[in-house]
């Protein structure tokens, strides 16, 4: 891993993979398809991208039943109990309707309504994560919503790995279609003749998801389309060189392109934790997808004070943040732009992918500037709502005739004033 000094210029900001036109062309050409053709167009993609004939999208509830019987017992209980965490967690997140009164009986207010309906797209492969099930379909149903669809591509036997099934049953989420890419997004946002739509859709998928969700954002919400994982480590010489290591590498092992980071003010751990990385890379399973992170976007800053390391991370506003000096606690109040942040030596970043409660789903490439982990608030609306007596019209209507006839619109004007001065006194 790369030992650099702070003073130089750092950037976390990365080529996000979001396409070329050709895969563009492509998306929208599936896009306009599905719309057009429905259940027809699905079926030909998934033959032709998931070399699988579908008679039936949705899975059945022996398909269900069956990924339960063969899940192991203990697993399911680890399943349950990060479940009950992260629930616990998000209905903190609720929040209310208000009103304000006004006077007269007249009131203002707030209506706080959940989505009627939200799809979340799960990658295939080994990205279809059981916990990124949990992190998205949890906070929408602590919002309310009714309806939550999950989109997966299968296997090429058409099946989806036990463990989503599992995760999404335990939530007693039913509705599950086996189909994925483009093709499940315009299935999501334009609905077919045996999938109705959503109103919004979350969830990470490769690149021609990424693309279709940019694509049908206005027919429908999407959440964020998160990058690459990232992880920034703040450590000193009362750090462990082998757990920072194993921590940049939880991260670089989820993909080529992710970023781990290491900030310090040692230069002698700087070194021990380069060859801690080294030492353990050639050990780990995903060696390959972890080296390649490590090599490209790997980077072992040191520095010369705390305060330069803190400034350096608000500019980054990594993803995930870990924090192990001799003060934790105060170096993490100083820190105001990241997406999730671990405090000491056994607060380590998995445990915030899989049990604390706290939402997976965060931002990256530095938009933690101005965006938050996933939430409630990304499954509910809001409604303003005005009630106006006769009392209280009469009271502020020449005022806002006022207000209308100065931006020069005189339909406005007339409107408020349309239930007439004289009747309304006369009737008073
Ligand atoms: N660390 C990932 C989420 C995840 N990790 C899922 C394991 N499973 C988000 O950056
Ligand atoms: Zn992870």
């Amino acid at each position: 891993m790369r030992i650099v000094s702070l003073s130089k210029d750092i950037s976390l900001k990365r080529p996000l993979e979001m396409g070329n036109a050709e895969q563009m062309k492509t998306v929208k050409m599936v896009l306009a398809d599905v719309k057009s053709r429905g259940d027809a167009a699905i079926a030909e993609y998934s033959e032709k991208w998931d070399r699988v004939k579908l008679h039936e999208f949705r899975v059945s509830t022996e398909e269900i039943n069956h990924a339960k019987a063969n899940f192991d017992a203990e697993l399911l209980k680890d399943l349950e109990e990060a479940a009950h965490n992260i629930r616990v967690f998000h209905e903190k997140q609720k929040r209310s309707s208000y009103q304000v009164d006004v006077e007269n009986g007249s009131f203002i207010g707030q209506r706080v309504s959940p989505l009627d309906a939200v799809g979340l797209y799960v990658p295939g492969g080994s990205a279809a994560y059981p916990s990124s099930v949990l992190m998205n379909v949890i906070p929408a149903q602590v919002a309310g919503v009714e309806r939550i669809v999950i989109v997966s591509p299968p296997n090429d036997q058409g099946a989806l790995p036990d463990a989503v099934l599992v995760a999404a049953s335990i939530l007693g989420i039913e509705e599950i279609y086996k189909i994925g890419g483009a093709q499940a997004i315009a299935a999501l946002a334009y609905g077919t003749e045996s999938i109705s739509p959503v109103d919004k859709i979350t969830g990470p998928g490769n690149v021609f998801v990424a693309l279709a969700k940019r694509e049908v954002f206005g027919v429908v919400a999407i959440d964020m389309i998160a990058g690459p994982s990232e992880i920034a480590i703040i450590a000193d010489e009362t750090a462990y060189a082998d757990e920072v290591a194993a921590d940049l590498l939880s991260q670089a092992e989820h993909d080529p392109m992710a970023c781990p980071i290491l900030l310090t003010t040692s230069d002698f751990f700087a070194h021990e934790v380069a060859h801690e990385v080294e030492k353990q890379l050639t050990k780990l399973p995903r060696e390959k997808i972890a080296r390649a992170a490590v090599e490209k976007f790997g980077r072992i800053y040191v520095a010369e004070t705390m305060e330069d390391i803190v400034e350096a991370v608000n500019k980054l506003a990594p993803e995930h943040l870990e924090i192990m000096t001799s003060n934790p606690q105060v170096v993490a109040q100083q820190v105001r732009h990241a997406g999730a942040i671990f405090i000491g030596r056994y607060s380590s970043e998995p445990i915030g992918d899989y049990f604390a409660g706290t939402n997976h789903v965060l931002p990256t490439n530095s938009t933690a500037r101005f965006s938050s982990p996933l939430s409630v608030d990304d499954f509910i609306k809001k409604t303003s709502i005005i009630y106006y007596t006769q009392e209280t019209w009469l009271q502020h209507a020449p005022k806002i005739a006022r207000l209308a006839r100065m931006e020069g619109l005189e339909g406005h004007a007339r409107a408020v004033e349309s239930r007439g001065w004289a009747k309304e006194m006369d009737q008073s």
